[in-house]
């Protein structure tokens, strides 16, 4: 069967938005969901919506932005949504790109842009998932862009510690105690970091956060338009995971890029490209805040002492010092050893 109801491609529209009055004004993730007050996490979903417009198909793997989002049998999805495995995002991705690329050559759908968007939360993603988005981004010859949303634990289980979990944060697997301070004592994982060094055929990798909202629906557009296989990583932060109030989500969110923690940065046509603050921090035109800042209003690192953040703010000197790219190529490269120069 051919279907012939498919509304005019111009309702594609993937270009760049330069200000606040820019942005589409129509919501294609509206009321109707059960996430926390203050939930990051559902906010990327209602601007990865709103970047990508009505033409749009997305997975959802398990998590809260599946359970929370489509409790008895309401959805705020306006848009095609269907839920898929833990950790399936990248394989979901693939099949629904390459499903619909056979069904338009074949003729039984309207040869037309279509977006296909999985996403998938970090420990359906860096951690569990993390073969099936490394497979995806090998195949060139397909359109699709995988989010991962962290919120830096499994938290729909009930906040348990993932390898997105940030060093010595209190979760229901490292609980602090009397004869231990700190019960995580892993530095999160590069996922992004990984991803974009070992998968030379991917169109778009980039970094977000929802404190940047323009920065990052225009890096789901940018994903989307960019012809092959994408992927974006954005930080969330998580209300009931992290122990604050609800109100400081915005604020959090920026406090990870201003200390430096999270970086934004994406890789478009094989360059990688630091932007916004963390830009401007690695031109010295922004001074990084100390880490202590945005640790100390999170409950989850209330046991912190000096010894503690000096350790956290060591490393995340570390990032910003030693590594190749700061905060994306996480390793360094051996004085006199003969680099790459592009051609002019
Ligand atoms: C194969 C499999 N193992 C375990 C589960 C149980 N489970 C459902 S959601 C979830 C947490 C997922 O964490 P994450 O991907 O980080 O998403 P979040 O809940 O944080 O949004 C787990 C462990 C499952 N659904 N499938
Ligand atoms: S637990 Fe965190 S990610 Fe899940 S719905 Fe609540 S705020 Fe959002
Ligand atoms: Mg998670």
């Amino acid at each position: 069967m051919t279907l012939t109801t498919t509304p005019p491609t111009d309702l594609v529209d993937l270009s760049s938005i330069k200000t606040v009055k820019q942005v589409p004004y129509t919501e294609y993730f509206v009321s109707g969901h059960r996430t926390c007050q203050g939930c990051e996490s559902a906010l990327v979903m209602r601007y990865i919506a709103k970047a990508a417009g009505p033409r749009t198909i997305v997975l959802g793997s398990t998590g809260c932005m599946y359970v929370a989002n489509t409790s008895y049998y309401t959805t705020p999805w306006v848009v095609p949504w269907m839920h898929t495995q833990l950790g399936a995002a990248g394989s979901a991705a693939l099949g629904a790109a390459a499903g619909l690329k056979v069904l338009m050559r074949k003729g039984k759908l309207k040869d037309e842009p279509i977006n296909v968007i999985a996403f998938c939360g970090d420990g359906g993603g860096a951690d569990m998932g993390l073969s099936a988005i490394s497979a995806a981004l090998t195949h060139a010859d397909y359109r699709f862009l995988i989010i991962l949303y962290d919120n830096e634990s499994y938290a729909n289980t009930d906040i348990q510690l993932s390898g997105s979990t940030p060093y010595g944060a209190v979760t229901t697997f490292s609980p602090t105690g009397k004869k231990r301070r700190i019960m995580h004592s892993r530095w999160k994982k590069n996922t992004p970091g990984a991803l974009v060094a070992g998968h030379p055929d991917a169109a778009y990798i980039a970094t977000a956060c929802a404190s940047y909202g323009i920065d990052f629906m225009n890096k789901v557009r940018k994903g989307l338009a960019a012809g092959g296989p994408a992927f974006i990583h954005t930080l969330d932060p998580c209300p009931k995971g992290w122990h604050y109030d609800p109100q400081l989500s915005h604020e959090l969110g920026k406090l990870a890029v201003e200390t430096g923690i999270w970086t934004l940065w994406e890789m478009e046509e094989h360059t990688v490209k630091l932007n916004g603050t963390t830009k401007q921090i690695a031109a010295k035109r922004f001074q990084r805040k100390p880490v202590r800042e945005y640790l100390s209003k999170q409950g989850r690192f209330a046991h912190f002492t000096d010894e503690d953040y000096d350790l956290f703010q060591r490393r995340v000197d570390e990032q910003w010092q030693e590594w190749l790219i700061p905060g994306v190529v996480s390793f360094g490269i051996e004085a006199g050893t003969p680099m790459n120069v592009p051609s002019a």
